[in-house]
């Protein structure tokens, strides 16, 4: 069974590639040769997965998913969330992202966050959504160069190393991702018993 990936986020292309099995062949954008911006303008995770997945499904009709995910901050009333990717605003970085987190978090008590990742697969024209959730707490700085986007600055609970200090596979065990994946590899691979 073929799907593809619709993301342009090269480190989440690598992330879901370590999770597949054999039964399922995941093809990226990037193999496909195909570099338009996908749009997310959404104000949900959701709505957003839905039209990354529906803009590359309209366009190659060819089953697919996308997923959207954002860093859910206690203190800051669930942002960066949906605005994760440009929180510093347009054409700011990773780097700057995470600077106006932890200026924001200055001095509040308050760290608890979570990461939530909702995937949006469109199969034989249907939708189906599936969500992962890992909670946490953010640091008062940045620790460790692995991973991408906010990892630097969160610490999954139940241990003391940020993801940014996890290896690839460390971090796949328990992330947000792997958890939304599990169930979407799952319906999927039972959809193709039948
Ligand atoms: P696509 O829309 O092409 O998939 P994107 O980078 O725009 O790629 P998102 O809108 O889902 O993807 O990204 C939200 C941002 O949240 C992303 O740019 C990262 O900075 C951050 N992010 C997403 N997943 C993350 C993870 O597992 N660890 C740390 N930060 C993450």
């Amino acid at each position: 069974m073929k799907l593809i990936f619709a993301t342009q986020n090269q480190h989440k292309r690598d992330e879901v590639q370590a999770m597949i099995g054999d039964n399922i062949t995941v093809i990226s954008l990037q193999d496909l040769n195909f570099r338009d911006e996908l749009p997310e303008t959404s104000e949900s995770l959701e709505g957003n997965a839905l039209q990354k997945a529906e803009f590359i499904y309209d366009k190659l009709h060819q089953n697919c998913f996308a997923e959207d995910t954002g860093l859910e901050i206690d203190a800051l009333n669930n942002r960066p969330g949906v605005y994760s990717a440009r929180y510093a605003g347009i054409g700011k970085n990773s780097n700057d992202n995470i600077h106006l987190v932890l200026m924001q978090m200055q001095g509040i008590q308050n760290r608890k966050s979570q990461f939530r990742t909702v995937i949006c697969l469109i199969m034989d024209g249907e939708t189906y959504y599936f969500e992962g959730t890992v909670k946490g707490i953010i640091t008062s700085e940045k620790r460790g160069t692995s991973g991408f986007g906010y990892d630097p600055i969160f610490i999954p609970d139940g241990g003391n190393k940020t993801f940014g200090e996890m290896t690839n596979e460390e971090k796949n065990e328990i992330s947000h991702r792997s958890k939304a994946m599990k169930k979407m590899l799952e319906f999927v691979e039972s959809k193709n018993d039948r």
